[in-house]
C-alpha cells in the first residue's frame, strides 16, 4: 500500500492533492476528492469570502475528512478570505501567485497546515522561514499562473533547499508521475488538469471536452510580458493575446485588461472563441471522464506497481 509521512501529517489516505483551480474546484469535487481519500481543495481565485464560506460549509456537509482552500495572493479578497478560514477551522490552507507571510501566524495559531505553492527554491525558503507547514513545488509544466522551471529540475532543488516536506506539482497526471515524484523526493503529489475532467467536476462540459481532445503540444503560455505567464489551450483567445503581447503599442494595463474575465467565461459558458481554458501539459495524456475516487486508485495502483517493480534496475 502506497503511504508517505504526509498522509500522517494530515490524516489523508493517499498523498494526493486536488490543486486548486479557480472557477473550477467549489466544494462538490473537493469533497469528492477528499473522500476518496485524497486531499480536495477549494479555490479561493478572485471569488468574494461569502462565496469561499459558502463552499466550506457546502464541502463540511458533504465530507468528514480534511480538505484545503487556496488563497490567491492576487485577489483583493485575500485578506478577508483568509480571517473566515480561522473561523471555519480548515483543516488545510494553499496559497499561489505571492506571499502568504503576513497570514501565517493567525493560521498556524488556529491549527491550520498552511502549504505555500512555490515556483523556485528561494520561495521554498522563505516560506520555510516564516513557517509554512510543507510547500507544494509547482513546476511550468501545469495549467494557469506558472513559474519557469519544470518540475525535473525544480522538485529536487527545493527537496535540497528545505527541511518541511515537498509536494510535487506539474506535469503529473498519472501513477508514473507519482512515483517519479517520490523517486525526486517529493512526498506527495498535487494534480489539478486530471481532477478537473473528474465526474465531479461542475465546470462547463465543453472544458472537459477540450482537455480530453487536446494533445501533448496543445498547451501554451501567454503573458511573460507581465510576469505572470498563464498556460492554458491553444485556442482563439490565447493567440489573440499572444499577439497584443508581442505588439508594442498594446499598454501593459491594456494587456491586463484583455485577460479579466477570461477564465471565467471558460469555466462558466464553455466559450471557445472568448474563454482562457486553463490547463497543464499532461492535458494529451487525459482520455477520459472518471470519477475522482477512480482517479485516485488508478493513480495510486500504478504507482504501487512500479515503485515494487524497481528492485529490477539493480543489479
Ligand atoms: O497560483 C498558481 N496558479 C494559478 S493562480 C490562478 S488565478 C489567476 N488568474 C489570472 C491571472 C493570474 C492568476 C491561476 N493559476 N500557482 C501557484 C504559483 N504561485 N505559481 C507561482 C506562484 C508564486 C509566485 C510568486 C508564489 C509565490 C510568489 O512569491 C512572490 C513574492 O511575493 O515573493
Amino acid at each position: 500500500m502506497l503511504k508517505s509521512p504526509l498522509c500522517d501529517l494530515l490524516g489523508i489516505e493517499y498523498p494526493v492533492f486536488q490543486g486548486a483551480m479557480a472557477w473550477v474546484s467549489e466544494a462538490h469535487l473537493a469533497a469528492a476528492v477528499s473522500e476518496a481519500g485524497g486531499l480536495g481543495i477549494i479555490a479561493g481565485g478572485n471569488a468574494p469570502a461569502e462565496w469561499v464560506q459558502e463552499q466550506v460549509r457546502t464541502a463540511k456537509t458533504l465530507t468528514n475528512r480534511p480538505f484545503g482552500v487556496n488563497v490567491m495572493m492576487m485577489s483583493p479578497f485575500a485578506p478577508a478570505i483568509a480571517e473566515m478560514l480561522v473561523e471555519e477551522k480548515v483543516a488545510v490552507v494553499t496559497t499561489g501567485a505571492g506571499n502568504p507571510a503576513r497570514y501565517m501566524e493567525a493560521w498556524r495559531n488556529a491549527g491550520m497546515a498552511v502549504i505555500p505553492v512555490v515556483p523556485s527554491t528561494r520561495i521554498a525558503q522563505l516560506m520555510e522561514r516564516v513557517g509554512a507547514t510543507a510547500v507544494v513545488a509547482e513546476g511550468t509544466e501545469s495549467g494557469g499562473h506558472i513559474g519557469e522551471l519544470t518540475t525535473m529540475a525544480l522538485l529536487p532543488q527545493v527537496c535540497d533547499a528545505v527541511q518541511i516536506p515537498v509536494i510535487a506539482a506539474g506535469g503529473i497526471g498519472d501513477g508514473r508521475g507519482l512515483a517519479a515524484a517520490l523517486m525526486l523526493g517529493a512526498t506527495g503529489v498535487q494534480m489539478g488538469t486530471r481532477f478537473l475532467t473528474a465526474t465531479e467536476c461542475r465546470v462547463h462540459p465543453a472544458y472537459k471536452a477540450k482537455i480530453i481532445a487536446a494533445s501533448d503540444i496543445d498547451t501554451m503560455a501567454t503573458g511573460r510580458r507581465l510576469g505572470h505567464p498563464v498556460r492554458g489551450l491553444k485556442n482563439p483567445f490565447m493567440r489573440m493575446f499572444l499577439e497584443q503581447e508581442y505588439d508594442s503599442s498594446v499598454t501593459d494595463e491594456q494587456l491586463e485588461a484583455l485577460g479579466e474575465g477570461a477564465l471565467r467565461l471558460a469555466a462558466m459558458e464553455g466559450d471557445e472563441q472568448n474563454g482562457c481554458f486553463m490547463a497543464g501539459q499532461i492535458s494529451g495524456m487525459i482520455r477520459d471522464e472518471k470519477s475522482a475516487a477512480q482517479i485516485i486508485t488508478d493513480v495510486v495502483t500504478q504507482a504501487e506497481a512500479l515503485l515494487a517493480g524497481a528492485p529490477a534496475w539493480v543489479k
